[in-house]
């Protein structure tokens, strides 16, 4: 696993950092993940359906509902979390910088017109540990602000395959996906995007 560095804002992506037979590999693992824990369409704290449909593996996994964003170790029906898969921890070994491994990964899935708005990640116990993203399939429009609401913003595409390391200053920056180019890769065969974040989140 190897790739170009870039900096945008203080994230640092690893462009190519993951191989075609490898970025195969992270998806046949994230089939069983599904099979165990279903993408779902959450509700935000203020009701609204977020577009992005979400899984989870790990000891704990995010999840939102009108009862708040949080960690969790049990799925909305109740089941545990299926366990993460260890290609996925290569990556984070690999990217990550730091010797502690995550105990959580929230799986993103971008069908057709799917987006996320900036937010900051901050559900996580200690917002030291860095977070570390593969990105799958299509191609998707990041964008990266200030610590801050409001500031200036940068945005960049993301291919399938590229890896970002968010730590130091980055770790809090506001960031979220504006738009995918559905179709835009053959890595999934009915399209869409898939991004996998791994975190320390207890
Ligand atoms: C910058 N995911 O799951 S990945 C998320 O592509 C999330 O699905 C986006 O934002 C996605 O919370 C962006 C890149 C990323 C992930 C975590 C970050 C950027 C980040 C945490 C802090 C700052
Ligand atoms: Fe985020």
């Amino acid at each position: 696993m190897s790739g170009t560095p870039l900096d945008v804002n203080g994230v640092r992506i690893l462009k190519g950092f993951l191989s075609q037979g490898l970025q195969r590999e992270v998806v046949s693992d994230l089939r069983d993940v599904a099979a165990i824990a279903p993408f779902r369409r959450y509700e935000t704290p203020g009701g609204k359906k977020m577009s992005v449909r979400m899984s989870a593996a790990g000891k704990v996994g995010w999840v939102t509902d009108r009862a708040g964003y949080r960690y969790d170790a049990l799925q909305p029906d109740g089941e545990a979390w299926p366990e993460m898969p260890a290609t996925v921890l290569d990556v984070w070994s690999a990217a990550s910088g730091v010797e502690r491994m995550p105990d959580s990964c929230l799986i993103n899935f971008y069908g057709k017109g799917a987006k996320m708005g900036l937010h900051q990640d901050r559900d996580e116990a200690d917002l030291d540990w860095p977070v570390v993203s593969i990105s799958l399939g299509d191609d998707a429009l990041f964008r990266i602000g200030q610590v801050t609401r409001g500031g200036p913003t940068r945005s960049i595409w993301l291919h399938s395959g590229d890896v970002a390391v968010l730590s130091g200053a980055a770790r809090l920056a506001y960031h979220g996906i504006d738009r995918i180019r559905f179709g835009s890769s053959s890595l999934l065969p009915d399209g869409g995007r898939i991004n996998v974040t791994m975190r320390v989140a207890e």
